[in-house]
């Protein structure tokens, strides 16, 4: 119609995805204004009820619902009042019929949304809980970050029976990178892959934020309308919170490409805010019942909480490293010695915390390059355009090529910089160095796979991703962290405190 939007894949983040008017045909939905008459009906509610969509909207919910189901859900809808979250109801009956549904229950802008999907069998509890239990004991023991989410990514296909799930975290450039994979042996890898940051749009990750678990249970259908599309005032019914929230076309076809039926995904959230995904896939339908969810989305939340713990604790550790380093270099620079000799193994430890392939210093005239650094020449040149930044501060990029353009000449194509003036007059430095990125991220796999490739051409793909996020980093090192810049920044004080003592030394000796 006329009212939909023509997104292209260049602004895929202005998509309205909570407006889509659709949802998925796995379930039904009913939209109940405050004085309970159904305001809303997915066309497909004749698969579920005796009712068509157009019969139900305008009649009370009593023609709808059993009055027992009506009554459980009306002291559910209660523990809503004044919250945002949904609250569910098993075991609801409509009117007519003896099949039994799980309800799901939330209110979107005054109007109540119930969503129905066939009842889950508990007995999965039982083995769902225990999963979870030990999993998470298993998990608070493993102190490596990348085993760590390695074993949770296992977890999770043990938990789902799903064919590939991977721990996807974002990047501070909001690209991602499959960090962590468990499975099947017959599916290529895309452990180590890196993908643009439009990949998942920002109007997706909030909605991620805001609900834990998104599953899309078959990826080539649409998903049935949703009755009336626009209410009496010209609203469309805000999807927000639901979970049978139909999908954008684009990512229906992402996931087709890559031969892709079901996918779930399940937030890790660290300090309120997005860290990344259980980005998990399976290559038939599979519409995950709400009991397994909920299991998953506890697991997804004592994962949270146990990651949080240990990147913290890896901070710590690096706090603890930047000081033993410093003070083991003030200490050998005490006992008397060439400044640039007794630098350099502290630059060496330095330079592997910071994550660097290479560092330079400069001091006293005296030039000592290590690893993936520039030429000494280049280095001079590179040492004189720093000298127009301020002198007391640490100056850092990844893309070193787009504010000095001869540094694209370089030998080592250096893009990442981390600089730390040490001295004020004649100005001295450490630097540390990373390389381009896409030096160091390959695709692994088969690069003759065929694709399968839907309206859009072959672009909507894992490959084709990859390939478009590495003309995007071109020129540019992976970024620095916060962390990385306060340990620089630890660093420049340490420096300064040992330099300025040499000098007024070198000076009392003077007089
Ligand atoms: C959502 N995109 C997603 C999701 C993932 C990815 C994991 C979460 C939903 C889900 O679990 O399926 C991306 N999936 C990946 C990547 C890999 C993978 C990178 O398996 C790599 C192995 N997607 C695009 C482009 C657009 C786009 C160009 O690639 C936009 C024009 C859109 N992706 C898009 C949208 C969603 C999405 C709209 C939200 C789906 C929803 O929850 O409604």
């Amino acid at each position: 119609g006329s009212d939909r939007q023509n997104v292209d894949l260049t602004d895929c983040d202005r998509e309205a995805i909570h407006q889509l008017g659709r949802v998925q045909s796995f379930g039904c939905l009913i939209g109940v204004s405050a004085d309970w008459l159904i305001s809303h009906a997915s066309v497909n509610l004749a698969d579920f009820a005796c009712k068509s969509a157009e019969e139900a909207v305008g009649e009370p919910l009593e023609t709808l619902l059993n009055s027992q189901s009506i009554h459980n859900i009306r002291n559910r809808l209660q523990h809503l009042t004044g919250r945002s979250g949904a609250e569910y109801v098993r075991g609801v009956l409509f009117v007519g019929s003896d099949e039994l549904y799980d309800a799901q229950i939330h209110v979107s802008e005054g109007t109540i949304v119930l969503e129905f999907e066939p009842a889950a069998q508990s007995a999965d509890f039982e083995t769902d809980l225990t999963l979870v239990r030990s999993a998470v004991a298993r998990l608070a023991e493993i102190s490596d970050i990348a085993r760590f989410c390695g074993f949770a990514a296992k977890s999770v296909r043990a938990l789902t029976g799903l064919d590939r799930v991977m721990v996807y975290r974002f990047l501070p450039d909001g690209s991602g990178e499959v960090f962590a994979e468990a499975k099947t042996s017959d599916q290529e890898s895309f452990l180590g892959l890196r993908y643009p940051a439009s990949d998942i749009p920002k109007q997706a990750r909030a909605l991620y934020l805001r609900n834990p678990i998104r599953i899309i249970a078959d990826s080539s259908h649409a998903g049935a309308e949703i009755h009336p599309p626009r209410s009496p005032s010209g609203d469309v019914l805000d999807l927000s919170q639901s979970t049978l929230r139909s999908v954008s076309p684009i990512h229906l076809e992402y996931l087709s490409n890559m031969g892709v039926a079901a996918s779930m995904s399940i937030s890790i959230i660290v300090n309120g805010a997005l860290w990344g995904l259980f980005a998990c896939h399976h290559r038939q339908a599979i519409a995950m019942s709400q009991a397994k969810r909920n299991a998953a989305d506890l697991f997804g939340q004592m994962f949270s909480f146990l990651l949080a713990g240990k990147l913290s604790d890896v901070e710590a550790q690096n706090d603890d490293q930047v000081q033993e380093i410093t003070s083991s270099f003030t200490r050998s620079m005490q006992e008397g010695g060439a400044p640039v000799t007794q630098l350099v193994p502290l630059l060496q430890d330095f330079s592997s915390l910071l994550g660097a392939d290479g560092f330079g210093v400069i001091l006293d005239n005296i030039v000592h390059l290590e690893g993936s650094a520039p030429k000494e020449d280049e280095f001079s040149r590179l040492v004189k355009f720093l000298n127009a930044a301020a002198a007391n501060t640490v100056f850092s990029t990844y893309q070193l090529g787009a504010l000095m353009t001869d540094a694209q000449q370089f030998a080592q194509r250096v893009s990442g910089v981390i600089a730390v003036p040490i001295s004020r007059s004649p100005r001295d430095y450490v630097m540390f160095f990373r390389r381009e990125i896409v030096k160091s991220v390959n695709w692994a796999g088969n690069p003759n796979k065929p694709l399968s490739a839907g309206l859009n051409g072959s672009r909507l793909s894992p490959r084709k991703s990859f390939e478009a996020w590495r003309s995007i980093v071109e020129g540019e090192s992976e970024h620095w962290s916060p962390s990385n810049l306060r340990a620089a920044e630890q660093l420049r004080r340490a420096l300064l405190e040992v330099f300025l003592r040499l000098t007024d030394e070198a000076a009392r000796e003077r007089k």
